[in-house]
């Protein structure tokens, strides 16, 4: 049985890469809601609505836990998952702790959804950061519908960017966090628009080892010692979405099977 990945479009595909570099063995599955993205500006109720969709197409494959890898859908949902479905469900969260602590200013800028930023989940790990670290956040509108169609650079891309990013230059943040999980992506881009010392934190890291965690700790590890394979699926009705996927996972057309439209 497989680790089930789920996010509104391609973002989560970089929280995918750091899976699977965790775990060598899994089998993954990859689900996409590209149809419906961007779920930013979307109703809690809109979006539970979507992945509640996924996590029944996904429960129909025999999945023994899923990876919700997309930080507003996690806002806005990741307690009514729980409560529906017994497998272990992990979400994404903006990783305002590790930039707290990390920040030697004490001053921190959040690139997010407006959705993410917006939640009552995201105000209260705000709220518990905030006596001594001074948070600037900074709604990202438009960034994901770029993304979806495989913009990483483009100098429109690059103005919208910047028009996001200057104003936290202007208030010193030294730490930068991508509460998003599209905008990983955008890393080398980033870079090129901030001073070298600011420092960029994201969260598909620590969510792919906590997830190798929670597998070794209810004795789900996959034991075979052959490489996992991985899926991926989309509902996109974007000619080239095969290939945006492709690009974005990276590695060469025999690491991965694109299956095209779940739902
Ligand atoms: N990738 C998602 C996230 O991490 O918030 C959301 C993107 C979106 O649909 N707006």
């Amino acid at each position: 049985n497989a680790i089930g990945v789920i996010d509104s479009g391609v973002g989560g595909i970089s929280v995918l890469k750091c899976i699977r570099a965790h775990l060598l063995h899994e089998n993954l599955i990859y689900v996409a809601d590209s149809k419906f993205a961007p779920y930013g500006e979307k109703s809690n109720e809109e979006i539970t609505r979507r992945v509640l969709t996924a996590f029944e197409f996904l429960n129909k494959q025999d999945v023994k836990c899923i990876v919700v890898a997309c930080n507003t859908a996690t806002a806005a949902s990741i307690q009514i998952l729980r409560e529906r479905f017994h497998f272990p469900i992990i979400g994404m969260e903006p990783a305002v702790k590790p930039a707290s602590l990390m920040s030697k200013n004490k001053i921190v800028g959040i690139l997010a959804t407006s959705g993410t930023l917006l939640s009552a989940k995201f105000s209260a790990l705000l709220e518990h950061h905030s006596n001594d670290i001074h948070f600037i956040t900074q709604p990202c509108f438009g960034l994901v519908e770029l993304i979806e169609q495989g913009d990483l650079g483009s100098p429109a891309l690059i103005a919208l960017l910047k028009k996001y990013i200057d104003p936290l230059l202007k208030e010193k943040i030294d730490t930068l966090v991508l509460g998003c999980t599209h905008y990983s992506f955008l890393k080398p881009v980033i870079q090129t628009l901030i001073p070298d010392h600011i420092k960029i934190v994201d969260t598909g890291e620590a969510v792919a080892s906590y997830l190798k965690h929670v597998l070794i700790e209810k004795d789900l590890l996959n034991q075979n010692s052959a490489s996992g394979t991985t899926h991926f699926w989309t509902n996109s009705l974007d000619q080239n979405a095969d290939k945006v996927i492709a690009e974005l996972w990276g590695q060469g057309p025999e690491s991965f099977n694109y299956r095209g439209l779940w739902v």
